[in-house]
């Protein structure tokens, strides 16, 4: 048998030796222009966008049209006896491929991998002129029409050249080379394995040819050795099936990521000569899904607990170098997650890749959202899209289930301008998109579950189109854009007993969280980073407690861009588990105690280490996040243990004001954090030290990092300290967001501008003698605020004025400011700031005096000179 495995190892890697395919990256140095500005170029590498920064500068107007890549490459004379491919992971959105100004070919869809045969567009012994054309501008036959995330332009994924031998593996389709491998009636006891691959002859002779596949299971020892003689006329394309039952096969599993490969050859057929080579992984597993029950996977049962992932990264838009997609799926699996959905676009490669080896299971989607449009070219698109999707990546065992719509009528529904017969077609087309992408993914791929996310509205089940897919994914905002926490188990059990043979998925739930922003007392909307426990707390509580919900993934791995949104990161959603650039937030240490099996224990904080109580009456709250039963905590003199509830331990500490080395520890485990704790009450004594500095009109307290100040949640006056006098939160109607949910220009403190107190009367120090500098921050929440000076108007006049405001500013008794009109001053939506030094024998009041319209003021800063 040694001697069997032994000889099997030399034919491999004799037969390696002589391969003829080469595969090489084709990523450096292109010379690239927007827009065929040919004397505006840059040198490039990919992967690349052109839009890395402008999203994140002017929001919404980034620019959307074509870039050019253009580049020379040799090519030698022995080519001529040769296949060549230019083969893409990723362009968006139509990339069009020039040989020597020669059209070769034209690829639709942003999110999956393509190849071009060039060969016979290639001068031989001498250079050859590359030019790649991509366009990114908005198509309404092209999916994605709509979507919270940007449409980034360009060459974004590796791109390759390859030769092969004339008789060769097929490369140019839409499965770009794969060799298919399916695994069927997988059991502890056995494993049917098929591999299909499809051969061609692009010689002028006839060529007799063996396909041979070496088996190789996890530890790398050969299993079996398949061959098939074949016959190949002149241009002869054929698939080939080699077949083999593996017996107790090694179990792929997220706890046991095993991996089988497969190495298939194109040999001359009496002879060792290999022709061409494809290694292909796979992996054995089974799974199943049941309404009652959950989600099985080898016959046991696994709750799916992971997250979306946004495929793009601070400073680089969506043009990612593969270690990084590495990284991210390295952080989900590290957070204890057993799931991802890639949201919402087929990913690169390399994530497949990743998770089929750290063991993740993939809900992989094509990006039809939103909307559809109503014509042959778009319905065809996406049915490639899944095609496309499905054949590249059907070997992952990783990958369970095949989406392809998410929140397909949302634009419908908030749409008031469609009539009610606009809205049936829209239905109607969208019901039988639905109905032949299903029968597509059914068709190409039958061992896995097709899968749709919807937003929560009924029309999902009116118009039947929930009842076309295996699995309903449900996007639910309960806490966020929906009221109430505790509705979402309530909308998922009405659900539940009313389509009681549906299998449920809870593929979105998450709210903005900034890690700026902190609260004792959270609210919706108010981006804290604790209103971000509270709610994903909640929700696994809700989750765990219902078997027939198979599995949950959180809205968003990491916050993503977004050109539309503002809120209180412009240009940005903010509902990931870990920042843009992948620092953590402290929820993803959460999820960590949620998940993780081996000890865990953290003390949340990362990001607000100050702690500000009203004085010595009030006790500090300190939370750990652990998967132990207890935790012990120790601070200074003081030790204190408490129990853990839902992955958390809550304690309370009576401390003086200073710094405090708070240590956590359990099961061995052990974490620990600095905290700074002061009273408010100390604070006026305190001020030569530290300004006092306030977040007026809110309830959470803002951190900026690049001061390290902490400016404060806001507090009434009360006599010997301060705060303010009259007014009251501004909360416009149109919107949830805690003050203007607009971008505010001239700072990158958005939170502390956007929040105000309006109709404020004062705002009062009780400092002692002495010179001081008030600097006050104010902006026009209003962006339709009238810039009429009123001076030029009567009494009467000033009323009917819609919008306006000004108002007169006195600072300890003397008119400091007259009649600031911030929207005709300084334009509405800009942070303003105004610093004051005022000399006192006693306090110092800030008065605001509307002469028409409302107060307002947004933070106050007082230092002591
Ligand atoms: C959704 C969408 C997702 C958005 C998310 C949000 O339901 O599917 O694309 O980004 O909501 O944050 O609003």
């Amino acid at each position: 048998m040694k001697n069997f495995v032994f000889l099997l190892f030399t034919i491999v890697f004799s037969l390696n030796a002589f391969s003829q395919r080469i595969v090489q990256s084709l990523n450096t140095a292109w010379q690239f222009s927007i827009k065929n500005n040919i004397n505006n170029s840059k040198i490039v590498n990919i992967p690349h966008t052109w839009n890395a920064q402008d999203p994140f500068e002017g929001g919404k107007d980034y620019f959307r049209g074509k870039g050019v890549y253009q580049k020379k490459i040799f090519v030698s004379e022995k080519w001529q006896n040769k296949q060549t491919f230019i083969k893409f992971e990723g362009s968006n959105q139509i990339t069009t491929l020039f040989v020597n100004n020669v059209e070769v070919g034209k690829h639709i869809g942003g999110y999956t991998g393509f190849v071009f045969d060039i060969t016979k567009f290639l001068n031989y012994g001498e250079e050859n002129e590359l030019k790649i054309e991509v366009d990114n501008s908005h198509h309404q036959d092209i999916p994605p029409l709509d979507a919270d995330f940007n449409f980034y332009g360009g060459i974004y994924r590796d791109i390759q050249l390859i030769n092969t031998d004339k008789v060769h593996f097929v490369t140019a389709n839409e499965a770009v080379g794969n060799i298919k491998i399916t695994t069927k009636n997988v059991s502890h006891h056995k494993a049917e394995v098929s591999i299909e691959a499809q051969v061609i002859n692009h010689s002028s002779s006839v060529k007799e040819i063996m396909v041979k596949a070496n088996l190789l299971d996890s530890k790398n020892i050969i299993i079996a050795v398949l061959k098939q003689l074949v016959t190949l006329q002149p241009q002869e394309n054929k698939t080939i099936t080699l077949q083999h039952t593996i017996v107790s096969p090694q179990l792929w599993s997220p706890e046991t990521p095993r991996l089988y490969r497969a190495k298939t050859f194109i040999t001359e057929a009496h002879s060792t000569k290999v022709l061409d080579q494809i290694a292909s992984k796979f992996g054995l597993r089974w799974f199943s899904a049941d309404p009652e029950k959950g989600f099985f996977l080898n016959g046991e049962p696994i709750k799916l607990i992971g997250a979306n992932r946004h495929q793009d990264f601070e400073g680089l838009g969506n043009a990612l170098p593969n270690a990084l997609h590495r990284k991210d799926y390295k952080m989900i699996k590290a957070m204890g997650a057993n799931f991802i959905r890639a949201a919402h676009y087929p990913q690169d490669p390399e994530v497949y890749k990743i998770c089929d080896e750290l063991g993740l299971l993939v809900w992989s989607e094509i990006p039809i959202i939103n909307d559809v449009t109503d014509s042959e070219k778009y319905h065809d698109i996406a049915l490639q899209m899944q095609r496309e999707q499905i054949l590249q990546f059907y070997n992952h065992p990783s990958v369970i289930m095949w989406g392809y719509m998410n929140e397909i009528f949302i634009k419908m529904v908030f749409n008031n301008k469609l009539s009610s017969k606009q809205k049936k077609a829209k239905i109607k087309t969208t019901v039988s998109l639905a109905k032949k992408l299903e029968k597509e993914t059914k068709r190409l791929d039958a061992t896995r579950l097709s899968v749709m996310a919807l937003h929560e509205n009924e029309i999902y089940n009116t118009s039947g189109i929930a009842n076309i897919p295996d699995v309903i994914g449900w996007n639910l905002y309960f806490g966020w854009y929906s009221q109430g926490l505790e509705n979402f188990g309530a909308f998922l059990d009405r659900q539940h007993q009313k389509y009681p043979d549906r299998l449920l998925f809870i593929s979105e739930y998450g709210p903005g969280a900034d890690v700026r922003i902190h609260t004792e007392n959270p609210k919706p909307w108010d981006y804290s980073e604790d209103y971000q426990l509270q709610l994903h707390k909640s929700y696994i509580n809700q989750v765990k407690e219902r078997d027939y919900i198979l599995g949950m993934s959180a809205w968003n791995f990491a916050d993503f861009g977004s050109s539309f949104r503002q809120d209180s990161k412009p240009y940005l959603n903010q509902k990931g588990l870990v920042n843009f650039n992948r620092s953590p937030k402290d929820i993803y240490h959460y999820y960590q105690a949620r998940l993780l099996k081996n000890p865990f224990v953290y003390i949340q904080g990362e990001h607000f280490t100050d702690i500000y109580l009203n004085n010595n009456q009030e006790k500090a709250n300190f939370t750990v996040f652990s998967n132990a039963e207890e935790v012990n905590l120790q601070i200074g003199e003081v030790f204190t243990t408490a129990k853990v509830k839902d992955g958390l331990a809550k304690f309370k500490v009576a401390l003086p004001e200073g710094t405090h080395k708070v240590i956590a520890t359990a099961k061995g485990e052990k974490h620990e954090r600095t905290f700074y704790i002061h009273y408010r009450s100390n604070l006026l004594k305190n001020i030569q030290q530290q300004p006092i500095t306030v977040n007026v009109g809110t309830h959470v307290n803002f951190k900026d990092f690049l001061s390290d100040e902490v400016w404060l949640s806001d507090q009434p006056y009360s006599v010997g300290g301060f705060g303010y006098v009259g007014g009251n939160v501004f909360q416009p109607s149109s919107t949830k967001f805690q003050g203007t949910s607009f971008n505010i220009k001239g700072t990158q403190n958005n939170p502390l501008f956007q929040t105000m107190r309006e109709s404020i009367e004062a705002y009062k120090f009780d400092v002692s003698e002495g010179e001081y500098r008030v600097t006050l921050y104010l902006t026009e929440p209003n962006s339709k605020a009238s810039v009429e000076n009123i001076y030029n108007l009567s009494s009467a006049a000033i009323e009917k004025v819609a919008g306006i405001r000004d108002f007169d500013i006195k600072i300890n008794g003397k008119l400091a400011k007259e009649n600031l009109n911030l929207a005709r001053d300084y334009g509405a939506l800009r942070a303003v700031t105004l610093a004051y030094d005022v000399s006192t024998t006693q306090g110092v009041i800030i008065e605001f005096t509307a002469q028409a319209g409302k107060t307002v003021l947004s933070a106050i800063k007082l230092e002591k000179l």
